[in-house]
C-alpha cells in the first residue's frame, strides 16, 4: 500500500504459560519494534498493538499439572512478560490480556454476527476423551505406541521417532497425558467455520494481490491453497476461554486461534475510541508481525473470518520470521533449552540494547538462525564497541581536545573530496535504511547504519586530527583542517543517533544527552542532513555507550544454559524432540591428545573431610598411581578393590585437599545420575591404551 494514511502494528499475543525468551523477541517482537519506532520518527500515524493469550489448552494442562488454576498461570505470566517487553524496550500503545471483559464480548459478538448469518455449520463428532479428568483430548495429548516403530510415546498425530503421521486410532495401547487413563470416545458438537468457502477470494486475494509478501509467508500460503482448504471446528468443550454465545452451548468455549486475533480488535478499542478509524477505513495500513509457526492463522484463517464478518480492513502484509536456534539446537521450553529474557535482563543490566543489537543482526528474516553466546559477545565487542562505540567516542574525546568542547565551524574553502563524499554518505545511508525498513529488511538496514560508523573511523584515520594538531605551533591555519574534520565526524553522530534509534532506542538517548539536544532532533526527517549541531555550540564530555562483554560472563552463560537443561521426563512432554546438548565438535587431534588406559584400583580410602572424594591407588602396569575420585557417594571403598577402570593416564597432576591426583578415571552415569563403572568385565591388560 502506497501512502496509507494511518498504520495498525500488531504482534503476535504470546501464550500466558510461561515466560518469553530471545526467539520470540527475535521472531517478532523486536522486528515489530522496530518498524514502530520507524513509522513514529516519521512522525505517522501509528498504533502498535499486543497483548497476552490467555486461553487455549495449554494453560489449562499447565494449571493442572501444577495444581492450580487457569487464572493463576495466566496472572503470573502475563506479568512477567510484559515486564520482560517492557525491559527490552518493546513499546506498544497497549499491551492488553485475551482474558479481560472487553475482549470477551468483543470476540463473542464476532462469533455471533458469523453464527446469526448462518455462516457456521454445526457438526456432530465423536472425540477422545478423558473420564478421569473429564477432558476432551487433542490429538497431541493421547500418546501410545507407534504401530510403525514401537516407540512407546508417540503422539495421537505423529511418531517423532520415525516420523509417521498418526491418528490417535491408530495408537496402540492409547493414554492420556494428562492422566494415564485409556481415553473413549465420546459425542460432541461443535460449529465448524468452512473456510473452503473463502478459498476463490484468498487465492485471489494473496496471490495476485500480494505478490510483495515474504517468500516463507507466500510458500506456506500457496501450500495451503494448493491442498485445499477444509471446515474447521471453531469451538472447543471446556471450561476456560470465551463461552460459545449461544443458547444450550454450555461447557464449550470459543477455539482459542478463532479469540485469540480478535484480541487485536478487543485491545485497540481498549486503547482508544477511535479504533474503528484504525480497524475499518480501507487506508489503513494492518501489518501483523509474527513466527511462520502463525502464518496459516494471519494469512488464511483470520482474513477469512474478517472477510465472513466484513467492515475490517485485511492484512497489508504479514512479515512472518523462522525461528532462533540455540547454541545450535532448536528452542524447547519443555528441556528449558532457551534463553529467558527476564533471565538476560538480570544477568545483563541496562544492556538491552547489545541483545537488540545482536538478535536483529542476526535475525531469522529468511531462515532459521543460530544465537550462540560467542556470536552475542563478537557481535558486541567487535562491532558495537570497536565499531559505533569506538567513534562517537573517538569524535567526542577529540573535540574537548582539539575544538575546545564546541562544534567547530566547517570552512568551506578547504573542504576536499573526502569530506564532501563523507557528508554526502549521510543521505545515502539514511535513504537505503529507511527502504529496507519499509520493505522489513532489518538485517540489512541495521548493517547500513553500522557501515555508515565504520566509514566514520576510516573518514577519521585518514584526516588524523591529532597527527595535524602536532603541527599547530608552526602552522596554526592547520586549525582548520582539525575543525572541518570534527565538524563533520559530529553530524555524522548526530545523524548515526537518528538511523540507530528505531533500533537501539536507549543508545539514541545516551548520544541525545552527550549533544544536549532534544527528543526532536530524532524525526525522520532530519535523517541525512548535514547541519544538525550548530557550529560554537558545546557538547558534554563522552559517555561509554556500550562496553565489553568478557569472556568470563559467556562462559557463565554457556554454563547456565547447559546445567538448566531438564531431562526429557518419562511422561512425553507435547513438543518434538530434539538432540541432547553436546560439547563443541573436536577434531581427532584434539581427542588423539588424550591418553586412556586399562588401570586396576589395588586400594581405596575415604578422604577426611571430603564426602565425595575417595583416594585410589590404581595399578597401570607399569606403574601405580595415586588418583583422587568424587565417587565416595556411589561406591564404598571396600566394594571396588579390583575392580577395572578406564584413567585418563595424561591428565596435569592437581590437588584435591591437600593429596596430589594423578589423572582421572571414567565413569559413566545412569538414568538417576548414579555412576558406574565403563569397564566391569574386568579383562583388560593394565596399561594397555583404551581406543
Ligand atoms: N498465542 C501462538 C504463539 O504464541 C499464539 C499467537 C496468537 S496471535 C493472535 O505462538
Ligand atoms: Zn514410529
Amino acid at each position: 500500500m502506497t501512502n496509507p494514511k494511518r498504520y495498525l502494528v500488531t504482534a503476535a499475543l504470546p501464550y500466558a504459560n510461561g515466560p518469553v525468551h530471545i526467539g520470540h523477541l527475535a521472531g517478532c517482537y523486536l522486528p515489530a519494534d522496530i518498524y514502530v519506532r520507524f513509522q513514529r520518527a516519521k512522525k505517522e500515524d501509528i498504533l502498535f498493538i499486543g497483548g497476552s493469550d490467555e486461553h487455549g489448552v495449554p494453560i489449562t494442562i499447565r494449571a493442572m499439572k501444577e495444581g492450580t488454576t487457569p487464572q493463576q498461570v495466566v496472572d503470573k505470566y502475563h506479568a512477567l512478560i510484559k515486564e520482560s517487553f517492557e525491559q527490552m524496550g518493546i513499546s506498544f500503545d497497549i499491551y492488553s490480556r485475551t482474558s479481560n471483559q472487553i475482549h470477551h464480548e468483543t470476540s463473542a459478538a464476532f462469533f455471533r454476527k458469523l453464527y446469526d448469518e448462518g455462516l457456521f455449520e454445526e457438526k456432530e463428532s465423536e472425540q477422545y476423551y478423558d473420564e478421569k479428568t473429564n477432558t476432551f483430548l487433542a490429538d497431541r495429548y493421547i500418546v501410545g505406541t507407534c504401530p510403525v516403530c514401537a516407540n512407546e510415546n508417540a503422539y495421537g498425530d505423529q511418531c517423532e521417532k520415525c516420523g509417521t503421521s498418526l491418528s490417535p486410532e491408530q495408537l496402540i495401547n492409547p493414554r492420556s497425558t494428562l492422566s494415564d487413563a485409556t481415553p473413549v470416545k465420546k459425542k460432541t458438537r461443535h460449529w465448524y467455520f468452512p473456510l473452503q468457502n473463502y478459498e476463490a477470494f484468498l487465492k485471489d486475494w494473496i496471490v495476485n494481490g500480494h505478490p510483495e509478501w515474504k517468500n516463507n509467508v507466500l510458500g506456506q500460503c500457496k501450500s495451503w491453497l494448493d491442498n485445499g482448504l477444509q471446515s474447521r471446528a471453531m469451538t472447543r468443550d471446556s471450561n476456560w476461554g470465551v463461552k460459545v454465545p449461544i443458547e444450550g452451548a454450555d461447557g464449550k468455549v470459543l477455539y482459542v486461534w478463532f479469540d485469540a486475533p480478535i484480541g487485536y480488535i478487543s485491545a485497540t478499542k481498549e486503547l482508544t475510541d477511535k479504533w474503528a478509524d484504525y480497524w475499518c477505513q480501507e487506508d489503513t495500513k494492518l501489518v501483523h508481525f509474527i513466527g511462520k509457526d502463525n502464518i496459516v492463522f494471519h494469512c488464511i484463517i483470520f482474513p477469512a473470518m474478517l472477510k465472513a464478518h466484513g467492515g475490517f480492513v485485511l492484512p497489508d502484509n504479514v512479515p512472518a520470521n523462522e525461528f532462533l536456534n540455540i547454541e545450535g539446537e532448536k528452542v524447547s521450553t519443555s528441556r528449558n533449552w532457551a534463553v529467558w529474557v527476564h533471565e538476560y535482563v538480570q544477568d545483563f543490566p541496562d544492556m538491552q540494547d547489545a541483545l537488540r543489537y545482536v538478535l536483529c543482526s542476526n535475525a531469522p528474516e529468511t531462515k532459521d538462525n543460530d544465537f550462540t553466546w560467542k556470536d552475542f559477545q563478537d557481535k558486541n565487542n567487535s562491532e558495537l564497541v570497536a565499531i559505533f562505540g569506538n567513534f562517537v567516542n573517538r569524535t567526542f574525546v577529540l573535540m574537548h581536545k582539539l575544538c575546545g568542547g564546541k562544534v567547530p565551524a566547517f570552512h568551506t574553502d578547504i573542504a576536499d573530496d573526502a569530506d564532501k563524499t563523507m557528508m554526502n554518505e549521510f543521505e545515502t545511508a539514511a535513504k537505503r535504511v529507511a527502504e529496507l525498513i519499509e520493505q522489513f529488511k532489518f538485517r540489512d538496514a541495521l548493517f547500513e547504519v553500522i557501515d555508515l560508523a565504520r566509514k566514520g573511523n576510516k573518514y577519521m584515520q585518514d584526516k588524523e586530527p591529532w597527527i595535524v594538531a602536532k603541527s599547530l605551533a608552526e602552522k596554526p591555519e592547520n586549525q582548520k583542517l582539525i575543525d572541518n574534520c570534527l565538524h563533520i565526524c559530529l553530524q555524522l553522530t548526530a545523524n548515526l543517533s537518528i538511523l540507530i534509534n528505531p533500533f537501539l532506542p536507549s543508545i539514541a538517548q545516551k548520544m541525545l544527552y552527550m549533544m544536549k539536544v532534544v527528543d526532536k532532533m530524532l524525526d525522520w526527517e532530519n535523517a541525512g542532513k548535514a547541519k544538525l549541531l550548530s557550529v560554537g555550540y558545546s557538547l558534554r564530555e563522552p559517555q561509554l555507550l556500550f562496553r565489553k562483554i568478557e569472556d568470563t560472563e559467556i562462559t557463565a552463560q554457556v554454563e547456565k544454559l547447559k546445567s538448566g537443561l531438564v531431562k526429557p521426563a518419562a511422561a512425553p512432554v507435547a513438543e518434538a524432540p530434539t538432540s541432547p546438548a553436546l560439547k563443541d565438535t573436536i577434531q581427532f587431534d584434539d581427542f588423539a591428545k588424550i591418553d586412556l588406559r586399562v588401570g586396576t584400583i589395588k586400594s581405596a580410602e575415604k578422604v577426611a573431610k571430603a564426602d565425595k572424594l575417595l583416594k585410589l591407588e590404581i595399578d597401570l602396569g607399569f606403574e601405580v598411581r595415586t588418583v583422587v575420585s568424587g565417587i565416595a557417594l556411589h561406591h564404598n571403598a571396600e566394594e571396588i578393590i579390583g575392580k577395572q577402570v578406564v584413567v585418563v593416564a595424561n591428565l596435569a597432576p592437581r590437588k584435591m585437599k591437600g593429596i596430589e591426583s594423578n589423572g582421572m578415571i571414567l565413569m559413566a552415569e545412569d538414568a538417576e545420575g548414579k555412576l558406574l563403572f565403563v569397564n566391569p568385565d574386568g579383562s583388560g591388560k593394565e596399561g594397555n591404551t583404551v581406543n
